[in-house]
Formats: structure tokens, C-alpha cells, sequence
């Protein structure tokens, strides 16, 4: 099984998203392994982000993803990295499927609702930024026999 990072951002939380999108991973038959309400601090927003410094969104970022407490998620499951980017959508809403979280729930690349790692390499960097290892839980989901059938 595979493991992704993912976060509602602040907009999510303020907007009162926060089940929906849950929701939309445990449809999915995703195992949640980790979930906390948090702050991020400027140290893990710098270090999240650290690809874009010197961009001109670079900054506008940093304040947004700092505005407000973020749902952050480790999430198990088969090709999990594609599968929540999938249902996330692309980056920029206006270009998101209908059906994606960023296409039904949000309209400018700025304020685009969730967060999800793009690789597995990304995913296990931003765990780490986030999460210690006693705070990622190891339990065996029931589900997981009736949506995967084995
Ligand atoms: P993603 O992998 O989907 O998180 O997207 P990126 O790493 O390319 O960008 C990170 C965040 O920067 C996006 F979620 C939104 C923001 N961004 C902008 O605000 N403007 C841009 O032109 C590109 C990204």
C-alpha cells in the first residue's frame, strides 16, 4: 500500500469543507493513517514550499497556507498518490474536471482548497515536515477487504 500527504487548506476549513472532502477519500475506500487540525508554522510553510521561493506567488502563499488552521492527512491506499491528486484536480481550479474537489469546490488558483503530494517522493518529504512517526497509526481498515475484494 501506498502513502500520500495531504492537507485541507484554510480556505477549506473556513468555508466548512472540511467533511466533505473526507468524504470524498473515504468514498474512495482511502485509509486515513494520521489527521490533525493545525497551524502551520512559518518553518514548515518555508520548508513545504521551498520549490516556489522566489516566485511572485511565493509570498501571497506563504501568508494564505498561515491564514488559518489546515486539516493535515496521511492517507493509505492503492496508487494513493494518483488516485487523492486525481480527485483533487488540477492545481489551477478553472482547469480542474467537474467531479474533482478543486473543479466543485473553488474557482482561483489562490485559493484551491487542498493540498496533495505529487509524488512518492514529496509525499514522504511532507509527512515528515508534518507528522512524527508515533502520530501515523498502523490498524488494519475492514473496508478495505470489501472494496478491494481480496
Ligand atoms: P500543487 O502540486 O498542486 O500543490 O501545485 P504547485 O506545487 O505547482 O503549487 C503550489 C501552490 O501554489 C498551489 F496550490 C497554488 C499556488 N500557486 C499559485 O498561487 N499560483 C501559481 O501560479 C502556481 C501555484
Amino acid at each position: 500500500m501506498e502513502r500520500t500527504f495531504a492537507f485541507i487548506k484554510p480556505d477549506g476549513v473556513q468555508r466548512g469543507l472540511i467533511g466533505k472532502v473526507i468524504e470524498r477519500f473515504e468514498n474512495r475506500g482511502m485509509k486515513i493513517l494520521a489527521m490533525k487540525l493545525i497551524n502551520i508554522t512559518p518553518e514548515q510553510a518555508k520548508e513545504h514550499y521551498k520549490e516556489h521561493e522566489g516566485k511572485d506567488f511565493y509570498e501571497p502563499l506563504l501568508d494564505y497556507i498561515m491564514s488559518g488552521p489546515v486539516v493535515a492527512m496521511v492517507i493509505e491506499g492503492r496508487d494513493c498518490v494518483k488516485q487523492i491528486r486525481k480527485l483533487a484536480g488540477d492545481t489551477d481550479p478553472k482547469d480542474a474536471e467537474p467531479g474533482t474537489i478543486r473543479y466543485d469546490f473553488a474557482q482561483n488558483i489562490s485559493r484551491n482548497i487542498i493540498h496533495a503530494a505529487d509524488s512518492d517522493t514529496s509525499a514522504k518529504r511532507e509527512i515528515a515536515i508534518y507528522f512524527t512517526p508515533d502520530e501515523i497509526l498502523n490498524y488494519p481498515l475492514d473496508a478495505h477487504h470489501w472494496v478491494f475484494g481480496d
